[in-house]
């Protein structure tokens, strides 16, 4: 059994999981409507990874007999600039997700909660490749700049992502 402040701080991160799946969705909405096809598909994968997230939250809560509340959903943005502002702002949220998922990790080490840290650590494992992966992915956008064939190139290689 899990307390009522650490059920209710994992219900939030539920919402800002689905959160991040719905932004994500919206990037490839946005990229698809650019013409950008592999970051679409890219970002479409990802907003699924992110649904599982939320899942798997959802699966440990019920699995403590706590009860999983879901709240509104913010609407994402719908305009995002550039590809390469996509990824910037994709590195940005995941760090905002590092730093919530760090919350938890202290909430549950201050209620003396194990299982909740020991269930939290595939987060912080998972936050660590988050981050590297978007900030490769921006470090690669800046190295082509607005060159429309490197651009292209790095479209090709985010289409290729498994999902
Ligand atoms: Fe992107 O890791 Fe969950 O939110």
């Amino acid at each position: 059994m899990i307390s009522k402040k650490v059920a209710e701080a994992l219900n939030a991160q539920i919402n800002k999981e689905l959160y991040s799946s719905y932004l994500y969705l919206a990037m490839a909405a946005y990229c698809k409507a650019e013409g950008l096809g592999g970051f679409a598909k890219w970002m479409g994968v990802q907003a699924g990874e992110e649904r599982g997230h939320a899942m798997k939250l959802y699966g440990y809560l019920e699995d403590q007999g706590a009860k999983v509340l879901l709240g509104a959903i913010a609407a994402p943005p719908s305009d995002f600039g550039s590809a390469r502002r996509v990824f910037e702002e994709t590195l940005a949220h995941e760090q905002l997700i590092t730093a919530s998922i760090h919350a938890l990790v202290d909430l549950a080490v201050k209620e003396k909660d194990y299982a909740t840290q020991g269930m939290l650590q595939w987060f912080v494992n998972e936050q660590v490749e988050e981050e590297s992966t978007a900030a490769e992915v921006v470090a690669k956008l800046k190295m082509v700049g607005g060159d429309a064939r490197g651009i292209f190139m790095v479209d090709r290689e985010l289409g290729a992502r498994a999902g």
